[in-house]
């Protein structure tokens, strides 16, 4: 019971903590224009705001889909069947992606593209802080009718604020696993004596919201959704067919559960990067060495 107090008053140190670095760094929060500002006012308001690449428009954008282009054999080649073999690796017996150590090897663009300074202006007005990438994934989905891990209703617990980009690869309708949530405005007060388990069911979610306020992100390859995956609830739906896509994460730079973070894949990828990196790049990966790859190399990056 002590241990649980002592928890409960750590979180709520950290929440003030956060709180009032944000409010310290509002004046210091990079201006965005036109669509970007849109964007990230969206998803403060309502949690999570569907684009494109196309519409998003940045200047890595053609890079970025050279290195996906390239990458494409491997991405078929990911196992999904309903019957995963035993020896394949998954994440929650339903994901199998690509080994971070190519992606950063081979396809460093695809890193960078999560890097760029658009990006990080974004991420930052959308948790409030400089952020951090935490996780770069590469995932492809196996239809096999379960529903567990993150296609269960939950929100993202490594910080008080994780903005995440998920962009499809593969065309995604009703029956690809879209992406679903509920906006925030949508979630009701909770009688304080009534505490959700911290992944639902369908049938759960339906007993606090009703199904209609569900929202479903369908969309072409290269459709992007920013949100905020802290402040609200969602989930992949279950997929018929299998589904691509790639997700970046970001927290601010000193998270709440530091080990959640040291957990992400990214990690084991990063002992592989050479690519060269400005310093605001470098200072924006989680726990990438300080000393390493720090040289101000503006003319290069995206
Ligand atoms: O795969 C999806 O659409 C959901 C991903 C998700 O829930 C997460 O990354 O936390």
């Amino acid at each position: 019971m002590r241990k649980f107090a002592e928890y409960k008053q750590a979180e709520i140190n950290g929440l003030l903590q956060f709180k009032s670095k944000q409010f310290r760094h509002r004046q210091n929060l990079p201006i965005l224009e036109g669509n970007d500002q849109a964007l990230s006012q969206r998803v403060c308001h309502t949690g999570a705001a569907q684009t494109s690449l196309s519409e998003l428009a940045f200047p890595y954008n053609p890079e970025f889909l050279k290195a996906l282009k390239r990458l494409s054999p491997q991405l078929q080649a990911l196992p999904s069947s309903a019957i995963c073999p035993e020896d394949v690796k998954t994440v929650q017996g339903h994901i199998t992606f690509v080994d971070p150590e190519i992606i950063i090897k081979d396809f460093p663009e695809i890193l960078l593209w999560g890097l760029q300074d658009r990006v990080l202006d974004i991420l930052e007005n959308i948790v409030g802080l400089p952020v951090n990438l935490i996780e770069l994934i590469i995932r492809k989905e196996i239809p096999n009718g379960r529903q567990t891990g993150t296609r269960l209703w939950h929100r993202d617990g490594e910080d008080i604020s994780v903005g995440k980009i998920l962009i499809y690869l593969t065309d995604v309708d009703i029956d690809g696993g879209p992406f679903e949530y509920i906006p925030r405005s949508d979630f009701p007060r909770l009688n304080p004596r009534r505490s959700l388990p911290k992944r639902l069911t369908d049938p759960v979610m339906e007993t606090v919201v009703p199904r209609e306020k569900w929202n479903l992100c369908i969309g072409p390859a290269q459709s992007a959704i920013f949100v905020d995956t802290a402040k609200v609830y969602h989930r992949g739906r279950i997929p018929k067919r299998e589904r691509i896509a790639l997700i970046y994460s970001y927290t601010s730079a000193n998270p709440l559960r530091p080990h959640e973070c040291q957990e992400k894949l990214l990690q084991q990828g990063l002992p592989y990067l050479t690519h060269p990196l400005t310093k605001r790049q470098a200072n924006s990966l989680y726990r990438l060495p300080k000393d390493a790859s720090t040289d101000d190399l503006d003319q290069t990056s995206p």
